[in-house]
């Protein structure tokens, strides 16, 4: 293995992060609803500890009515549920040369549950957010360092995103109350966002009459070509599609086996900029493509399914690709688009098969 292979000397301190932070089984592609187990999972630093009997949020800054709300404040505003697809910004980071050293994630950092919570945008227009503010800061109670610098996780929104009517203060995945890992006992769902907006156990909400500068919002998640480039901020995730890998995996490579008989290759697709219009399937790495069948949309903001009929798989060995495009105009690259901190990575899977 050549040095410049990205499989090549990851790091202790990448493992470290890896065993911490799990994907989403791909496998579990086939479940329309992930179950919270299997959902992928991306912990800066600790799981912070919460007592629920004394956990309040505080919503203030720029409002004219400060408000201090309990879990059950919170559980007896109007609730809506919907089922939300997000991903980690990192996602595909380990397979950029050179390799940004962060959370190794190859494709799997996704998950799409049933999201239960009061609109956020309720509680701000009762607070009365003042003319003057120009963002809302949220405040997770987790605390560590990140390239020396001490912080709480913290992320903001424009008022205007933050008012979306689809934002919410999240207090259930998948009908139950929050695994201490999503974020227990509240955390921010903003559909359409890679996961680094998704604040989880929050503490403050807070609205700003400067944009916030915080390590998580400008230092962390830009997408820079260099040290010396100003950046373009990540915010909605490009469109992507993943396959529930075919045939049985060898254990250490992983790498697929089929019998030679048709067989249906299925998945999901989705984006934070609209609707999944079409995913493409490849059998030879990407030099042909066929058009996949897509299953009924599952709202707004969730993953769509796909399946493609392989009718004469021939033996030997076959690079399986999905290519997937929105509504929006955007389309999934076949080569990678290289950046400093390894954001954004949408280029098609390859699903490397032996048919037999
Ligand atoms: N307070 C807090 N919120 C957080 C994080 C965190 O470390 N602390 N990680 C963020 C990142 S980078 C991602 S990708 C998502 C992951 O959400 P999940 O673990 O529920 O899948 O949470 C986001 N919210
Ligand atoms: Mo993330």
């Amino acid at each position: 293995m050549s040095p410049l292979d990205p499989r090549a000397e990851f790091s202790h301190d990448e493992l470290q992060l890896a065993t911490r932070n799990h994907g989403l089984p791909l496998e579990a592609l086939r479940y329309d609803v992930t179950p919270p187990g299997l959902h992928y999972l991306l912990i800066h630093w600790d799981i912070p500890a919460v007592d629920p009997g004394s956990w309040t949020l505080e919503v203030g800054g720029e409002v004219e009515r400060p408000r201090s709300l309990s879990l059950a404040d919170i559980r007896a505003r109007p609730a809506v549920t919907s089922q939300v697809t997000f991903e980690c910004a990192g996602n595909g980071r380990a397979q950029l040369s050179p390799r940004p050293i962060s959370q190794p994630w190859l494709v799997e950092a996704v998950g799409s549950a049933e999201w239960t919570g009061t609109p956020l945008r309720g509680v701000l227009e009762e607070a009365g957010v003042r003319d003057d503010a120009v963002e809302i800061l949220f405040s997770g109670l987790d605390h560590g360092i990140e390239n020396g610098v001490e912080q709480d996780y913290e992320r903001s929104l424009e008022v205007a995103d933050a008012m979306r009517d689809d934002v919410l203060l999240a207090y259930e995945m998948n009908g139950q109350p929050l695994l201490p890992q999503h974020g227990y006992p509240a955390r921010l769902i903003v559909p359409g966002w890679y996961g680094m907006a998704h604040v989880k156990w929050l503490a403050r909400v807070t609205a700003l009459r400067e944009p916030f500068r915080g390590y998580q919002q400008s230092t962390a998640y830009m997408l820079l070509e260099s040290e010396n480039d100003p950046g373009v901020p990540v915010t909605r995730m490009l469109p992507r599609s993943l396959m529930v890998p075919p045939g049985m995996p060898d254990f250490m490579s992983r790498e697929r086996f089929l019998d030679r008989q048709p067989c249906v290759i299925e998945g999901r697709a989705w984006s934070g900029y609209g609707s999944i219009t079409s995913v493409d399937v490849s059998t030879d790495g990407g030099e042909t493509w066929d058009p996949a069948a897509l299953g009924p949309p599952m709202g707004p903001w969730a993953w769509r399914s796909w399946s493609w009929e392989w009718e004469v798989p021939s033996p030997g060995r076959h690079a399986l690709c999905s290519r997937a495009a929105d509504d929006a105009g955007n389309e999934q690259p076949t080569e990678v688009r290289w950046n400093l901190k390894g954001y954004a990575n949408n280029v098609v899977q390859r699903v490397p098969v032996t048919v037999r």
